[in-house]
Parts: structure tokens; C-alpha cells; sequence
């Protein structure tokens, strides 16, 4: 039987276990949320998904910043982490004008103190990426702030250090899924600091849960644009008339069948690897 450790957390669709005193077990299960509601009807092999492409981006971009990847479970929806000192900020990068961003931009033209220009449209892409920090919320949303209150949390010089290694992540993981037709609107990162002081990336990486995927090809500004992964979920909660509270309606089988398709071609895209390889050997996806 394969070590588990004892339970330390819970988040809306993964938990981590402590496997002992440096190392973490991190495991998604194939539970999927919409409009902030976790239904009732799993995806197959969804965290499997996730997880596989977590690690792919760990490898890659491990010269952009280290991070807490220290191996893939043989069951493919478990990550053995380094236990870290978690910093107490959500690290969010905007390269598309959407969600929270886009409400502020709307109420104020500005997004976390990045005053942007005027005229800009929902889902527009911004002419630089922006970093826009957020409060963890325990429960309820993470609240935007801005680099100063940023700083009162973790320091100035920590801000300046997360914001650079936030931007390089986005640069590259955005770049590289534009190129395989997946454009990453936004993406969330947490950080930790190890023993020696250094910041290291933890948690997820590029996951659809911890990023907006949109298909580029009917990428059009002006209005929201369909996710990659949820939309065929999403547009069957709207067919319903569903007022968006818990508990949310079991799927039917054609709405699960299609997203899973659609997990399983966004890591088929990005990886360049079968899905089905990737259950065979997990580990074939560090190389
Ligand atoms: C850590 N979370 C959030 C994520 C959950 C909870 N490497 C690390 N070291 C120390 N702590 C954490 C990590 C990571 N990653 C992450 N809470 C603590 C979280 C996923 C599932 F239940």
C-alpha cells in the first residue's frame, strides 16, 4: 500500500496529506466546480489531467524558478511535494481582461493599481501582463489588492521577487499554449519560501482549475469568452435555469463525456503526449 500520511488540508477539489515532516502529498480527485459550486457528478480521470500537466509545467519551467515537485505517484493524480512556509498571498497574472479584472477595470479603469488604458474591451489582451495579487480568502472570494498592500503582507522586496517570477512563468507557459491553440487568459500561483529563504513555486501550475484556457481559435474581444474545459458543463447549468447555490444538478453522460474530451485534448495540446501514455507511466511526463 502506497503512503498517504495523515490529512492537513482540503481545498474545493484536491487534499494534502503530510507524508512526514518535509514532504507533502498533494491529490486531485475528479470532482469539478462551476460557478463556485462543486456538483454532484465527477469527471473521470480529471485530476489525472491535472496533475500530469501540473508536473509537465513543473519540469519546464524549472529554471524560471524552482518549485515543490518532487515526484508523480503511479496513480497519476498525486504529486509528492517539499513542504514549504506558504506566503499568504494569491499570486494572479492578467494577460486578458477577464473576471475580477475586468469587473475593477469597469468600476475604476484600474486593476490592482495598474491603471490601464481607456476604451478596453471584456477579454481584451493586455499590451504587457499585469501582476494583480490577492488576498486567500479562508472562505468566500479572494479579494484583489494592490502591490502596497501586497507588500504590508510579505515585504517589498518579497513582492518584487514574486512579481518577477510570476511574469517569466506567465511569459512562457502563455507562449508556449498560444503556439499548441490554448490561450492562458490568467493564471494564479502560491508561493513558498524553503529552509534556506528561497521562493519556491508550489501548488498547481497551469492547471484549467488554477488558470482561464480559452480555444484561440474563436478568441473574439467584446464579450466572456467559452473555457476551454467548462463550457459544455457551464452551458448545461445555464440550460436549467439552476440558481447557482449548492447543491448543484448531476450531469448528464453526453456533458461528461465531452469534458472530459475537452481535459484530455488540453493536456494532449500542451504536453505533446497521449492521455493514454500518461496513464500507462505518469513519470514519462518529467521528461
Ligand atoms: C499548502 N495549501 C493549499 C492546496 C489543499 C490545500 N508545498 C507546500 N508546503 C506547505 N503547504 C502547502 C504546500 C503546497 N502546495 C498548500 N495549503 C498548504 C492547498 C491543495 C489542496 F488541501
Amino acid at each position: 500500500m502506497p503512503e498517504v500520511g495523515t490529512h492537513v488540508g482540503s481545498g474545493k477539489v484536491r487534499e494534502l496529506y503530510a507524508l512526514d515532516g518535509d514532504r507533502l502529498l498533494l491529490v486531485a480527485s475528479d470532482r469539478i466546480s462551476t460557478f463556485d459550486v462543486v456538483l454532484p457528478t465527477e469527471i473521470p480521470d480529471k485530476g489525472r489531467v491535472l496533475t500530469g500537466l501540473s508536473a509537465f509545467w513543473f519540469v519546464r519551467t524549472g529554471d524560471l524558478c524552482a518549485n515543490h515537485l518532487l515526484a508523480v505517484r503511479p496513480d497519476g493524480r498525486s504529486l509528492e511535494c517539499r513542504r514549504l512556509k506558504m506566503l499568504p498571498i494569491e499570486c494572479v497574472v492578467r494577460g486578458y481582461l477577464a473576471g475580477s479584472g475586468w469587473k475593477d477595470y469597469q468600476a475604476s479603469g484600474e486593476v490592482c493599481g495598474h491603471a490601464l488604458p481607456e476604451g478596453l474591451r471584456e477579454s481584451d489582451r493586455l499590451a504587457t501582463p499585469i501582476f494583480t495579487p490577492a488576498t486567500k480568502a479562508e472562505t468566500g472570494h479572494d479579494e484583489n489588492i494592490t502591490r502596497e498592500q501586497a507588500s504590508g503582507l510579505i515585504g517589498v522586496e518579497r513582492v518584487a521577487e514574486v512579481e518577477a517570477a510570476s511574469l517569466a512563468l506567465y511569459r512562457f507557459a502563455s507562449d508556449y499554449a498560444a503556439e499548441r491553440g490554448i490561450i492562458i487568459a490568467d493564471t494564479k500561483f502560491e508561493f513558498g519560501i524553503d529552509e534556506e529563504g528561497r521562493l519556491v513555486l508550489a501548488d498547481e501550475a497551469f492547471t484549467p482549475d488554477s488558470s482561464r484556457f480559452w480555444p484561440a481559435d474563436s478568441y473574439a474581444p467584446g464579450a466572456a469568452q467559452p473555457s476551454f474545459d467548462k463550457q459544455f458543463v457551464r452551458d448545461y447549468c445555464e440550460s436549467l435555469g439552476w440558481d447557482k447555490t449548492d447543491p448543484g444538478p448531476e450531469l448528464p453522460e453526453d456533458v461528461v463525456a465531452g469534458t472530459r474530451a475537452r481535459y484530455v485534448e488540453a493536456f494532449e495540446r500542451l504536453t505533446e503526449r497521449s492521455f493514454d501514455a500518461y496513464l500507462d507511466e505518469p513519470e514519462s511526463v518529467l521528461r
